[in-house]
Formats: structure tokens, sequence, C-alpha cells
């Protein structure tokens, strides 16, 4: 039988998530959908033969929804994952698990209540071939031990228009740097201080936010992370990744595209968007989830993950304010997270 899905949040990301699951995962159904925009979720439900539900603890706790996945506004990721944690579904919540450590830290002590994982959170990254490949590399040994790395998430623009706030550079996009960082150098190495620098701001990006920003993080092991993030490049979708070891050094691939030489210029496509630059890591990043859950053993990005990735941006922020270098205190890993 397949696996019965309700899905909270068919925004941009909830659609193609959604279409996803409709077009090339035959393992799973989508049954009930829930969206605080009411007119999106009927809209939505109608296209894929699901119902809507205007009540999204409804839907979390419906006999026939086998497992939740959470696409919503960040600042409601939380109160959705504790709910089906403690309805005993299994929980699909896109990044952030929360948009601040606390949170996460509540939604770990629910699935640690529950006494098995029960939730894994979109970190597709680690779902990519390249990254993957990158990754394999490293563990192989090949440019030695990792001493640096440097990252740029670049935007076009924010997509459909969404309105950016400068905290929001953290704890929604350079998360994902947070967590692949840890994912390319060893899980165990997590980060112990952050600092955020902001150069002038472009004059694209309105008055909230400042853009792009740079970010220092320091590993326990004494890597050091240089990060950017820029939302408003105007040039593309643009995602970078050198890591520098005492061997030589790996980086990310350009996604290659077809070169064209004209007029004294030679050019190729850069994508506008992440959905197409990560197009395969959230087709796989569904398989395995849903193969996990038929399994009933998550290995996916976990909790704790999350956690990690939320308190980084909290430090990000605290620095931003500041000006000073953040210390990071995380907690002790919890032995229910912990990889075999
Ligand atoms: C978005 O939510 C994502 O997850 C994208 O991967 C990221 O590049 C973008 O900056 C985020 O807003």
């Amino acid at each position: 039988m397949p696996l019965r899905i309700g899905f909270i949040g068919t925004g941009g990301m909830g659609q193609h998530h959604i279409g996803n699951i409709r077009s090339v995962i035959p393992g799973a159904q989508v049954v009930a959908v829930s969206d605080a925009d009411e007119s999106v979720s009927r809209a939505v439900a109608q296209s894929c033969g699901a119902r809507s539900v205007s009540d999204p603890y409804e839907l979390i706790r419906a006999d026939d929804v086998d497992a939740v996945m959470i696409a919503s506004w960040d600042p409601t990721h939380e109160g959705f994952s504790v709910a089906a944690i403690e309805a005993g579904k299994y929980v699909f919540c896109e990044k952030p698990l929360s948009d601040t450590p606390e949170g996460c830290l509540r939604i770990m002590e629910a699935e640690q209540k529950a006494g098995k994982r029960l939730l894994q959170v979109g970190f597709m990254r680690r779902f990519d071939p390249d990254y993957r490949e990158l990754r394999e590399v490293i563990a192989r040994g090949e440019i030695g031990i990792p001493l640096v790395v440097h990252a740029q998430h670049r935007n076009l623009a924010p997509a459909g228009g969404a309105k950016i706030t400068s905290d929001m550079s953290a704890t929604n996009a350079l998360v994902h740097e947070f967590d692949i960082t840890r994912f390319l150098i060893g899980d165990d190495d997590t980060y112990i201080s952050a600092q955020l620098v902001a150069p002038r701001s472009s004059r694209f990006c309105g008055d909230d936010l400042i853009d792009p920003q740079l970010v220092y993080l320091e590993t326990k092991n004494g890597v050091r992370v240089e990060l950017e993030i820029y939302w408003y490049c105007q040039y593309g979708y643009d995602i970078r990744c050198e890591v520098v070891g005492d061997l030589g050094t790996a980086s990310l691939p350009t996604p290659s595209h077809t070169v064209v030489r004209r007029n004294g210029l030679c050019a190729s496509k850069i994508v506008p968007t992440w959905q197409e630059r990560f197009g395969e890591a959230y087709i796989t990043e569904l398989r395995e989830w849903i193969a996990s859950v038929q399994d009933g053993i998550i290995t996916g990005p976990s909790a704790w993950d999350g956690y990690v990735a939320s308190a980084v941006a909290a430090a990000c922020r605290e620095s931003r304010l500041t000006g000073q270098i953040v210390p990071i205190q995380l907690i002790d890993c919890p032995e229910f997270y912990k990889k075999p």
C-alpha cells in the first residue's frame, strides 16, 4: 500500500514536493493538504486528488494520514512537528526545523519521548550527487585533512518576491551551509564560534535586509568555514563550495550547460532557481525518506542536525547585533541521535 501523506504548506516548496510525489515517486500518495491560505490548498487539493483540510492539526490526527510533510512558514514548523510526533506520525519537516534552537530542542524532547526517530529535516543537499561525491573524495582522504571551507550561496532574488529580513539570511538560507559543511567534513565536528560581517548592502535589497552577508565559523577541530549569502545577486542561482585540505582541494563542479561562443563572448547558462539546481536532490531525498518510513528506520538528516544549524543561525544573529565573535554552546548530542 502506498504511504499516505498529509501535507501542510502548499506554497512554492510544497507544490514542488507534491509534484514530485505525483510524477516520479510511486510509493506515496498525497491524501490531504492544508495551507494558511485556503484558496491555495483547495486548488492544490483539486489538482492532486486530495482533500483540503482547514485545520492542520486535524490533518495531523487523521486516520488515513500515515506521515506528515511540513513546508509551511518557518515559524510554524515547531508546532506542527511536535503535534505530528505526539500523534505518532512520521514527519518530514522542511528546513529550518525551527527558527530558534530552543524550538529544535522541544522537538527533540518530543521525539525522544516517542522512543524512536520519527522526523527527518529537509536538508536536501545531503542527497545531491555533487555534494555526495565531494564528501566521498574527502572521506577517502584524497585532499588530506580538511582545514578550510569556502562556500557561496547566491540567489538571483528571493523566490516569489518573498520578503527577506537580515535574520533569515542565516535561519532560512545559510542553514544549508551550516548543515552541509558538517556532512562534508564529518558530522561530529560541530561548531564553536560564529562571526557575521556585513559589507555595504546591494541597492536591490530594501531596508530590512543586509545583503550580502559574510559568516566565519570555527569548528571544534579547528576547521575555518567562510560563507557568503547573497539574496539579490541578480545573475542566477549559484552555489559553490571548496574544501581545502593539507594535500589538495576539492570543489563542487559547476553544473554543466552548453557553452556558446558569440560576438566576442563565451557563455553558458546559470540556472535561475534552486528547484532547477537541486531538482534531482529533492527527488532522491523524498525517495529515500519514503523508503526509510516504509522500513520504519529513519536515516536522513535528524532533529539534532536541525538543532545544530539553528544554534549557529542564532549565534550569527547575536554577532550581527553585537559585532562580536559569538561562542556556540551546543547541548551534548543525546545518545538517541548518535549515528552508529
Ligand atoms: C530556500 O528556502 C531554499 O531552501 C533554497 O535552497 C535556498 O537557496 C534559498 O535561499 C532558501 O530561501
